[in-house]
């Protein structure tokens, strides 16, 4: 048993009277996976290109990456919460808008808009748990156009996009009870007086159209394919502030929000404005939530691709938990007892974190204290829930992955249109699974070819951490819609003559950049002005680059074809400061530079 495994046995152990006794249950089937042959292969030949984008949360780096897939290539990375200076985001005057000051983040779920249940090819949503921010990535562009502070909340953790007719609405959780409006006043070790938020955004405008409050924790996202409902799990509904506290009953809860009621309440004005936000009261008994009870401090919430089932993991229930979407009509209108929405119960194995899904009607759940995948089907588990039978599982297969798994994700199983071919296992050690490389070593994303009866490992590859989650499209629903190059009237400041205009102490300098010269040779200051450059790569082949770095300044970024960025400054350090390119654009890019000269006062 590793160190993680202890910690997290006892964890689950010392505080729980609900005994994980079946930790001596070995692995059914882990060994004769290797018996079956894989269908499928994760090599892609030179010259030939991916058959998807995989899309994953970069963690602690607060960014977004972009792979080829199933080679897992790293095509992108898009900087969204982090300073990148290689692209200059969080120096230019445009990404700095968009942080807001802060450039660190830990994004954790990234997820593409819809339309009837499929991907859109229109944006990308994506959270930063730490600031408790939502940023938009165009898909056009794959970068971001736009964030949102989400007040009144802590933790923002699960997101999802709604998913039909079409992505008006994104919803957000906070993990993080706390103080509504949290000021600093009042008995603030008081926990009780804490609560959760579910924030939902306008996916167009990015504002806030209204916050749902709960006495309890709201973790992981998602929602239906009806555009009905969204769904939040619940860990803490003790209302704890310490681990013991949030540990203390054996079930807690999926809270489900009605789409229909709450819009209501909006349109009627049924809520309190709260810092310009409409704030709706989701307590118990409102009529805007559902509160399912489900075994002690469940993570993952997953909707079957047939949009019938949500799957909530137990995490510290060797089980999961099957709700049948189709009668919470019934839970709403008080016919029936949220209790009878669960119409399963399977025990899967030990640490259940997040389920995926093939579009065959089979399951795949993260195991995160196992160490496994575990293939299960649902309707079996339904029926053996109905009249249970003697030795009788609906588990199909299990695979070990290496190790502790987190998310797990497969091909377009985030959609109505899962094709049930690759699954990724995120896996949150690696040990000796690659050459050591200190203390912190890599993850281990492992890609498993779903596509036969058995579960084969096709491939490990080396993740810096930490992608929490990933999202796998099809190549034909993002390849088309991805630009070359923007237009270069897209930037309001784009520029095709080079000047200097000086206001004052202000010092603007607008200029081209082609291969390989920049429109100005020399731009003259006095020490303390305040300096704008604005540059437009006026280069219009795909692909060629230029880059802008102000020697001795802590400023550079690169500028693609027909894009414009801008970076203010003041000139705080006499002297001569070459300005260079950085991107390799020309035989005669080295000669590619130009002079910054401060005067001193
Ligand atoms: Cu399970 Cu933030 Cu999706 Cu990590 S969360 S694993
Ligand atoms: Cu432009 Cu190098
Ligand atoms: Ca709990």
């Amino acid at each position: 048993m590793t160190a993680q495994r202890l910690l997290f046995f006892a964890v689950a152990t010392t505080a729980t009277s609900l005994l994980l006794g079946c930790a001596a249950a070995p692995p059914q089937d882990a060994t004769e996976t290797t018996a079956t042959e894989a269908t499928l292969h994760h090599e892609v030949p030179p010259g030939e290109l991916d058959e998807y984008y995989a899309f994953f949360s970069g963690g602690q780096s607060g960014e977004v990456r972009v792979a080829g897939f199933p080679s897992m290539r790293v095509l992108k990375r898009i900087p969204v919460w982090n300073l990148d200076s290689a692209t200059g985001w969080g120096i230019t005057n445009e990404s700095k808008a968009m942080l807001d000051g802060m450039v660190t983040g830990d994004t954790h779920h990234v997820h593409p808009s819809y339309a009837d249940g499929t991907y859109d090819g229109k944006w990308l949503f994506v959270n930063d748990k730490a600031n408790n921010r939502l940023a938009r990535i165009r898909i056009d562009t794959l970068e971001v156009d736009a964030t949102l502070n989400i007040p009144h909340t802590q933790g923002t953790h699960g997101v999802f996009p709604q998913r039909a007719p079409t992505t008006e609405w994104v919803v957000l959780n906070s993990e993080f009870r706390s103080p509504f409006e949290n000021e600093g006043e009042g008995d603030m070790l008081d926990a009780s007086s804490y609560g959760g938020v579910h924030t939902i955004v306008d996916a167009e405008s990015m504002e806030i159209a209204g916050q749902v409050t709960t006495p309890v924790n709201l973790d992981l996202a998602a929602t239906d394919y009806s555009g009905r409902y969204s769904f939040a799990t619940s860990y803490n509904s003790e209302g704890g502030a310490t681990i013991s506290e949030m540990l203390a009953a054996d079930r807690d809860y999926l809270v489900v929000f009605d789409w229909q009621r709450i819009k209501a309440a909006l349109a009627s004005g049924d809520y309190r404005t709260v810092d310009g936000i409409p704030v709706l009261d989701g307590s118990e008994g409102t009529g805007l939530t559902a509160y399912i009870p489900v075994p002690k401090n469940p993570h993952g919430v997953n909707v079957s691709p047939d949009g019938n089932y949500a799957v909530v993991c137990g995490k510290v229930s060797p089980t999961v938990s099957v709700i049948d979407i189709n009668i919470l009509a019934d839970v709403f209108a008080g016919t029936i007892d949220p209790a009878d929405a669960v119409v399963a119960e399977p025990e899967v194995g030990l640490g259940p974190l997040h389920t995926t899904y093939d579009g065959r009607g089979n399951a795949y759940t993260s195991l995160f204290i196992d160490s496994q995948i575990v293939k299960w089907n649902i309707q079996r588990a339904i029926d053996l829930q109905a009249s249970p039978q003697e030795g009788e599982t609906p588990v199909v297969d299990r695979l070990d992955v290496h190790y502790q798994v987190g998310h797990t994700m497969a091909s377009m199983a985030e959609t109505k249109d899962a094709d049930g071919r690759y699954l990724l296992s995120l896996n949150k050690i690696s040990k000796d699974r690659f050459l050591n490389v200190g203390p912190l070593k890599p993850e281990n994303d492992q890609l498993v070819d779903i596509s036969g009866e058995q579960m084969v490992l096709l491939a490990d590859h080396a993740a810096y951490v930490e992608p929490h989650d990933v999202t796998i499209v099809r190549r034909d629903l993002i390849e088309d819609k991805v630009v070359h190059r923007v237009r270069l009237e897209d930037h309001p400041d784009a520029v095709t003559q080079s000047s200097v205009e000086r206001i004052g102490n202000r010092v603007i300098a607008r200029m081209t950049a082609t291969a390989p010269v920049f429109g100005l040779q020399e731009v003259e200051v006095n020490e303390g002005d305040e300096v704008t450059f604005i540059v437009t790569n006026t280069d219009e082949i795909p692909d060629l680059a230029h880059g802008f770095a102000l020697s001795n300044y802590g400023i550079q970024f690169i500028v693609a074809p027909f894009e414009t960025k801008s970076v203010t400054f003041i000139a705080d350090k006499p002297g001569v400061h070459w300005i260079y390119c950085t991107t390799f654009c020309h035989a005669l890019h080295l000669e590619m530079r130009m002079r910054l000269v401060v005067r001193a006062r």
